[in-house]
């Protein structure tokens, strides 16, 4: 039996940028700490090819605390093939850090756009794939492959069905038809479940670890056992240390901040959301024009989840036409955002809210600091 794990996009040494530097620290940490972890399974279960399908640095540089970690954990695993395909945030590159880093012998490294494999009779099994040897990779390098007996797996970057990308764009039928037993894919951080095509599992396996709100949910790999009589079964891995999560709460009618983080609270408690979250609530609904929310201070101590990110998008509540026909100077300032407050920009639309708040507030005479 082939035991094969497929992962990709782990992005090492990314900035995490959207945190304060303290979380972003701890991330980064965690991140290593993820692919390490991924490591330890891949030998404990005694995996006979890990396939890296691209994405696997950031960007064209490593930390030398994080080189160390991999060599060390490459080298654990003697009996393993790695299998890497440069994909467009870490492209082979001469004088690059695929060509500078001596890794392990059995880390086996794509370094042409050219359709090409590694052999290993010795586990009855090709690994076809190829480098970006740069940000862009315009036509699918995928050909049809040759049946000699063996096991054929793909690991690649590539934008699946997007003719026009400029990320290797590979077609769904092109896999299938090529003759691989299973097709590892990287580039697409929050994929859809695998496919399953002429005899061909194919798909994404999604990044190793979330590193923002637009990659949300629990992230992994996945692990694959191949019969010696060809029958297949794939299983989800999740490996990720956080979670990224994003939700959105009404709270209209609320008439104090104490009121709107209660609200938080709440959601965070019902959602059982915990410390292995980051949080984004977007608060939506309508709200007293007088009523000044800070998002930064709502989520000030609301400590049960790791980060909390709140967004203001509410809208004024009631009919505030009537400022409209208003003589007094509320009138004036109203009219004056009027058109910023109709704005097509959801953010000018909230630049207009708040200032249209603040500025009644302090017409009448109210605190603006809540
Ligand atoms: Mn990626």
């Amino acid at each position: 039996m082939l035991k094969i794990v497929h992962t990709g996009d782990i992005h090492l040494d990314s900035p995490f940028s959207g945190l304060d530097e303290r979380r972003a620290s701890v991330r980064k940490t965690e991140l290593r700490g993820t692919f390490s972890s991924l490591m330890t399974f891949v030998r404990t279960e005694g995996v006979d090819i890990l396939l890296i399908a691209g994405d696997f640095f950031d960007r064209g540089f490593v930390t030398r605390e994080t080189l160390a970690i991999i060599q060390r954990e490459f080298s654990r695993v003697p009996d393993c093939r790695i299998i890497i395909s440069p994909g467009n945030h870490d492209p082979y590159v001469p004088g690059g850090l695929y060509a500078r880093v001596k890794f392990p012998q059995n880390v086996y490294i794509y370094k042409d756009p050219a359709f090409s494999k590694f052999e290993f009779p010795e586990i009855n099994c090709d690994v076809y794939g190829y480098a970006f040897t740069g940000e862009s990779l315009t036509s699918s390098p995928i050909s049809k492959t040759e049946d000699n007996g063996r096991i054929r797996l793909l690991c690649a970057h590539a934008d699946l069905d997007s003719p026009a990308s400029p990320y290797a764009p590979v077609t769904s039928s092109q896999i299938a038809l090529a003759g691989f037993d299973y097709a590892a894919l990287g580039h697409i951080h929050n994929p859809p479940a695998l496919s399953e095509s002429d005899g061909c599992i194919f798909g994404y396996c999604g990044c190793l670890e979330g590193r923002g709100f637009d990659e949300t949910g629990v992230k992994g790999a996945y692990y694959i056992e191949i019969g010696d009589d060809g029958k297949k079964s794939v299983r989800r891995l999740p490996f990720a240390k956080r979670r990224y999560e994003s939700e959105s709460v009404n709270v209209s009618g609320a008439s104090s901040s104490l009121e709107i983080k209660e609200r938080i609270k709440q959601l965070i408690r019902e959602r059982k959301y915990t410390d292995n979250t980051l949080l984004r609530v977007t608060l939506t609904g309508e709200l007293l024009p007088t009523l000044v929310i800070s998002p930064e201070t709502l989520a000030d101590g609301i400590d049960e989840v790791f980060a909390l990110e709140v967004r203001d998008e509410t809208s004024p509540a009631l009919n505030i036409d009537y400022l409209d026909s208003d003589p007094t100077v509320r009138g004036a300032f109203y009219r004056e955002l009027k058109g910023r407050l109709a704005d097509p920009d959801p953010a000018v639309r909230a630049t207009a809210l708040r200032a249209l708040r603040y500025g009644l507030s302090a017409m009448a005479g109210e605190n603006i600091v809540d």
